[in-house]
């Protein structure tokens, strides 16, 4: 099986963060290509790849996949073996519900703490859209662990796609110095402690 992720910079892009750590979960063989983005060329490049002209793209055997969730749902199609979600149906649903809000809600969380790997510093100020986003991540979080019926640390036990979406805002809660329950800074932790997470931060810190 060929596959080939088109990705934008590890400091930067959070949409590509996500698909990336899934690949890692599976331990499969793949092959990934970094577009720049924020330069002059970045659009025609990506659209080089990608019609949709954004990044993350998956190139396979079964055509280009845009889109994170889309490039997740696809993996988790061809390696069922690897639980990508849960495996009770009930968390599973959850699990998909807490991804897709992720993927398409928190604008403000989103435009005004962007991800960046290598900034280290608290917001002039946080709007009272952002703290609501904030809080309801928070909210999700706690849902999902009530909902987990097995143990670990990650939302449902063992890390999945739904750690995958959420690890970018672990990454703006703790780069923007957001103050945290402790629940939630126990996840944060579990996200800065995964060894995938760890090699994508790594590689993010030595990028320009
Ligand atoms: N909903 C898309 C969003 C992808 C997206 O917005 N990607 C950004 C990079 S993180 C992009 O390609 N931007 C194009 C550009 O900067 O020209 C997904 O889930 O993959």
């Amino acid at each position: 099986m060929s596959l080939h992720l088109f990705i934008g910079d590890k400091r930067y892009s959070s949409w590509s963060l996500r698909p990336w750590l899934v690949l890692e979960m599976l331990g499969t063989t793949y092959t990934e290509q970094i577009i720049r983005l924020k330069q002059i060329d970045t659009l025609q490049r990506i659209l080089e790849h990608s019609p949709s002209g954004k990044i993350p793209a998956l190139k396979c055997e079964h055509g280009l996949i845009a889109d994170s969730l889309a490039i997740c749902e696809y993996l988790a199609e061809r390696f069922p073996d690897a639980e990508l979600w849960p495996k009770d149906v009930a968390a599973r649903a959850q699990a998909r519900s807490a991804a897709a809000q992720m993927h398409s809600g928190f604008p403000s969380l989103r435009s005004n703490m962007p991800m960046d790997l290598q900034h280290d510093a608290e917001p002039e100020f946080i709007s009272v859209n952002t703290q609501t986003d904030i809080e309801r991540v928070f909210t999700l979080w706690a849902e999902c662990r009530e909902a987990c019926a097995e143990s670990g640390p990650f939302l449902f036990g063992k890390p999945g796609i739904v750690d995958a979406f959420f690890a970018p805002v672990a990454v703006r809660l703790r780069s923007y110095h957001v103050s945290l329950p402790p629940e939630a800074a126990a996840y944060v932790e579990t996200i800065y402690q995964w060894p995938a997470f760890k090699r994508w931060q790594q590689a993010a810190l030595e990028e320009g």
